[in-house]
């Protein structure tokens, strides 16, 4: 009888340290060290008209952090398939941001919601719309909730200029999903 005991625990460990602990998703070029002039943004996705640029002016991590500037001014990265996404109850962002000129600051986030008619809609919240920034690297952290009975595996998270004003200055970009009690 022993051997199946010492069999239950190997497999049961490792689902209950899954299902306790946070789980960081491993963003693409987080800290914009891997970007170039020719590329600022290897790995995200500029959306629309925006125009982005590095800077190695006080980085918050690194050598170089990331300007959005002009036109809609917004990034993004996009995640298809998630497994178990339902398992977590939340995520948090985590980004240091600073502007020279008080550009104000947003971040959204988009998932799957099954509703009640069983149809699956995506969702695309805002976590924090219009925030004025700082001149010095201001760490930002945000939360949001995910639905009960998200099942669509895909997350979308998108940093942006509010008003196409100003110049928003990002680095060290962390995001982690908080698993269900
Ligand atoms: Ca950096």
């Amino acid at each position: 009888m022993r051997l199946p005991s010492i069999l239950l625990l190997a497999l049961a460990a490792p689902c209950l340290s899954f299902a306790q602990e946070s789980q960081p998703v491993m963003l693409a070029n987080p800290d914009f060290e891997e970007g170039t002039p020719d590329d600022p943004a290897p790995g995200w996705t500029i959306e629309r008209t925006g125009e982005v640029e590095l800077t190695g002016e006080m980085p918050a991590s690194g050598k170089q952090a990331l300007i959005l500037k002009n036109g809609y001014g917004v990034i993004s990265q996009n995640f298809v398939n998630i497994p178990g996404l339902n398992r977590y109850k939340s995520f948090k962002v985590n980004v240091v941001a600073r502007s020279p000129d008080a550009a104000k600051f947003g971040i959204r986030a988009g998932f799957f919601k099954i509703n009640d008619d069983g149809k699956q809609v995506w969702l695309d919240l805002p976590l924090v719309w219009d925030r004025p920034l700082r001149p010095d690297n201001e760490q930002l952290t945000l939360t949001g909730t995910l639905p009960n009975n998200e099942e669509g595996g895909r997350f979308w998270i998108a940093f942006y200029r509010s008003k196409k004003e100003g110049t928003v200055i990002l680095d060290s970009v962390k995001l982690e999903f908080m698993p269900r009690e």
